[in-house]
């Protein structure tokens, strides 16, 4: 098939590439002009496991512009814009932006999928109407509209997409052959559902874990003033067949775990449950804050600034928003990640600092000799630990931890 992705993000990328490489002839649409010529010298703008090779692998099968007008010709447009979340409700304006263009080439025929996360609605609500007042052309009879989510995991999406079963949601059934073709590189199994369902499922698995999330820091909370650790408690408890408690941390970030349960808010805003534990999960930073200022800490090094171990994406990270709050409260702040930062070494970091605050449970930080880390501190050598990271807290600190009442 000969289609078009726009938006050549993590997932528009990834995907654009997966497609090529599954045999289609492939156009990406971004509008950042650098990314384009990136990608068209086989240099991936994104940092994702695989991807640089596979944009070596596929060549010609992608190429990428900036013109919207090169996908007329295409036989399906698959969309990958972002939609961020401001003032708790879905900003659709580069969805918005991306189907005025899409309206103005659309051709009878086409299959338009959208895969961007969206508050559930929207594709029937928003995007067929704004579809057919641009294009002249009616959904359903000239044209076909989709919604399929995207599922992978920053840091593992290749595999994720080629694995996971994948959500289809369809307006007509018979669309659900085109959509596996063109889809062909997927091995998991494609269910088949209706649109407005298809766009609920995306943001209640992600609403899922920000609420479980949630609990397990309220847990935390009730762990810390009953004198025992909250990570045993919770492996004890996820022992039972039908229990699965999620862990508690310094809070939750990347860009969608923290935007998507806002898209179902919007749908009602009588909802309790899923603002409040938005609202937990939001207020963890301030725990560290607590415990610095309670010790008249001045100068604090924050180690990981990745909104999750082992990757290089900052997006939405708590790490950022506990920095931000102790700069606020007059706070010296330094940042050690050697992911996002190849150049900062470890000791230029933390020396005279009097406190450090694990905010990412980095794999490198298990090679970090304390005794060392502590030698170069100044008092009080608070270590808080905003991630379970430490079974057994090392020597030479003042040592707090999220849920760690057995041993603060
Ligand atoms: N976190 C906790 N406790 C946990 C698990 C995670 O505090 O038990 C925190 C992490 O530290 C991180 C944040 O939550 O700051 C989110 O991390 P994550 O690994 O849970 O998820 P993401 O944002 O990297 O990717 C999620 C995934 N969704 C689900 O697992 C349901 C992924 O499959 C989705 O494709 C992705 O969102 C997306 O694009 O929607």
């Amino acid at each position: 098939m000969r289609v078009g992705v726009v938006g050549l993000g993590y997932v528009g990328l990834p995907t654009a590439l997966l497609m090529a490489d599954a045999g289609h002839d492939v156009v990406g649409v971004d509008l950042v002009k650098e990314k384009i010529e990136m990608i068209n010298q086989g240099k991936t703008p994104i940092k994702e496991k695989g991807v640089q090779e596979l944009l070596e692998r596929v060549g010609k099968k992608l190429r990428a512009t900036t013109e919207y007008s090169e996908l007329s010709g295409c036989d399906a447009i698959v969309v990958c814009v972002p939609t961020p979340v401001k003032n708790r409700k879905m900003d659709a304006s580069y969805l918005l932006s991306a189907f005025e263009s899409i309206g103005k080439i659309a051709k009878s025929g086409q299959l338009i999928i959208v895969e961007s996360t969206v508050t559930p609605g929207t594709t029937l609500n928003l995007i067929k109407p704004l579809l057919e007042k641009i294009s002249g052309l009616s959904v359903g009879e000239d044209i076909q509209l989709a919604y399929v989510p995207e599922r992978a995991i920053p840091g593992n999406a290749l595999y994720e997409m080629i694995h996971n079963p994948r959500i289809v949601g369809v307006m007509d059934r018979s669309m659900e052959g085109v959509i596996k073709h063109l889809y062909s590189f997927v091995k998991g199994d494609f269910y088949i559902t209706d649109v407005t369902t298809a766009e609920f499922v995306k943001v209640i698995e992600n609403t899922y874990r920000d609420v479980n999330i949630a609990l397990a820091n309220e847990l935390a909370h009730l762990a810390e003033k009953l004198g025992i650790n909250v990570y045993e408690a919770i492996n004890l408890a996820n022992k039972h067949p039908r229990v699965n408690i999620h862990q508690p941390g310094i809070g939750v970030g990347g860009h969608c775990i923290p935007v998507d349960p806002w898209f179902l808010v919007e749908v009602d805003n009588s909802v309790k449950l899923i603002p409040t534990a938005r609202e937990i999960n939001d207020s963890m930073p301030l725990k560290a804050i607590e415990t610095l200022l309670a010790h008249d800490v001045k100068k604090v090094t924050i180690f990981g600034v990745a909104y999750k171990p082992d990757v290089d994406d900052v997006r939405e990270s708590p790490s950022l928003k506990v920095k931000e709050l102790a700069e606020k409260n007059g706070m010296e702040v330094r940042i050690y990640d050697p992911i996002v930062f190849h150049d900062v070494d470890i000791e230029s970091s933390v020396k005279g600092s009097q406190a450090i605050v694990i905010a990412t449970a980095h794999s490198a930080f298990k090679d970090i000799e304390w005794d060392r880390i502590s030698e170069m501190m100044e008092e009080p050598k608070l270590l808080f630990d905003g991630r379970g990271f430490f079974s057994t807290p090392p020597e030479g600190f003042k040592f707090y931890g999220i849920g760690r009442g057995d041993v603060m």
